[in-house]
């Protein structure tokens, strides 16, 4: 049976025997080959997609709350705190709720998605919405939880880096080796320094023969590591990754240059074309931000000066569930058809 990411990867993880876990069962998540993909985008090489929504709670956010509120707990924590544009809240909520734990979230006021506010609150975590965006969320919390001496869960934690770099792991096992191209979204940045953190681990461990080299994207309007400066007002759909100064921006900028890769950005109208691509031709629903590394995908497949050789093998992170952000699958469809119920009307509209 399996046990959790911390169970199976406990080598590799800063826990004892006498550890007491606090998981929900999170990782062990699907790689999915993109053959409809392949196709269509006319490629010769193999597209994979690591569908991280399956998590326990939607979201990679689970791997890593997995591992932090089991360090918290056995620390003696009774609170722990995070800032959040919305999935590492409702992560937080869960994994408390499993340890017996109390949570407080600080988010941006109306822009996290419904599904992802849902949770914060039935898990019963305090949620507080300030009139600022997650920058100013993520700066009070530091300052909070110094202060008050409540544990921080936002990616800064050490042990939420940890737990995510296992899904480098997994991607090796399944694959027999790393990839050759890692394409992954960048918003605060912690996940990218997890997946090279972990493709690092096995390779010196010789459970791999190579590195991959790590794409990031972050979305345009939202693009400080790109710009080179924090950005003060960031703006994007992908409500996710609308993040305007990354706390792992220094260990980004070094995943990207030991790996030879890069980090570059997505428009919001290629987020969301990738966004429909990946349901209506895989039948895979992920979350506007997740679609960022397919949209990275496309932009460098179209890319003059840039060439992905052929037979290699290319994953892309899909980092959280569509049912997260329903508004923007229903925004993005075509509308529905409203007629009486006859039977004569339907069959004119079906009509193929
Ligand atoms: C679906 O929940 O920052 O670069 O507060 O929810 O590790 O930040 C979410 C980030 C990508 C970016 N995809 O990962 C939060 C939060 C989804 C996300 C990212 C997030 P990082």
């Amino acid at each position: 049976m399996y046990k959790g990411l911390i169970e199976k990867y406990k080598r590799f993880l800063p826990i004892s025997d006498k550890t007491e876990i606090v998981s929900l069962l999170e990782g062990n998540t699907p790689l999915i080959k993109a053959n409809n993909l392949k196709k269509i985008l006319n490629v010769n090489f193999d597209i994979y997609l690591k569908y991280e929504g399956l998590n326990p709670t939607g979201s990679f956010k689970d791997r890593g709350m997995s591992m932090a509120l089991t360090k918290a707990k056995e620390e003696g924590a009774k609170s722990v705190i995070c800032a959040s544009t919305g999935n590492t809240s409702a992560s937080a909520a869960a994994y408390s709720a499993r340890a017996g734990l109390k949570c407080i979230v600080l988010i941006p006021d109306g822009n996290i998605a419904f599904g992802k506010l849902s949770q914060a609150l039935i898990h019963n975590a305090k949620v507080i919405a300030i009139n600022g965006n997650f920058d100013d969320a993520l700066k009070i919390v530091r300052e909070i939880s110094e202060k008050l001496n409540i544990v921080l869960v936002n990616s800064i934690n050490p042990y939420r880096i940890e737990g995510q770099k296992t899904a480098s792991f997994e991607i090796i096992e399944d694959l027999g080796d790393a990839p050759d191209y890692n394409f992954i979204p960048v918003g605060n940045a912690g996940n990218i320094s997890a997946y090279w953190k972990g493709y690092k681990e096995y390779r010196k461990n010789n459970l791999s023969t190579k590195l991959p080299k790590m794409m990031g994207f972050e979305a345009a309007g939202a693009a400080p590591i790109v710009l080179g400066e924090p950005i003060e007002k960031p703006e994007t759909i992908a409500t996710a990754i609308k993040i305007g100064n990354p706390a792992s921006w220094k260990s980004a900028e070094e995943a990207r240059d030991e790996s030879g890769g890069v980090i570059d950005v997505v428009t919001d109208e290629e987020i969301l074309s990738a966004y429909r691509m990946l349901a209506k031709y895989e039948g895979i629903f992920c979350e506007p931000a997740s679609s960022t590394s397919l949209a990275g995908l496309i932009k460098y497949i179209n890319k003059k000066d840039f060439e992905i050789e052929k037979n290699t093998k290319v994953v892309c992170i899909l980092t959280g569930h569509g049912l997260k952000d329903p508004d923007n699958a229903i925004k993005n469809s075509d509308e529905i058809i409203k007629i009486k119920a006859d039977i004569k009307e339907i069959e004119k509209i079906i009509n193929f």
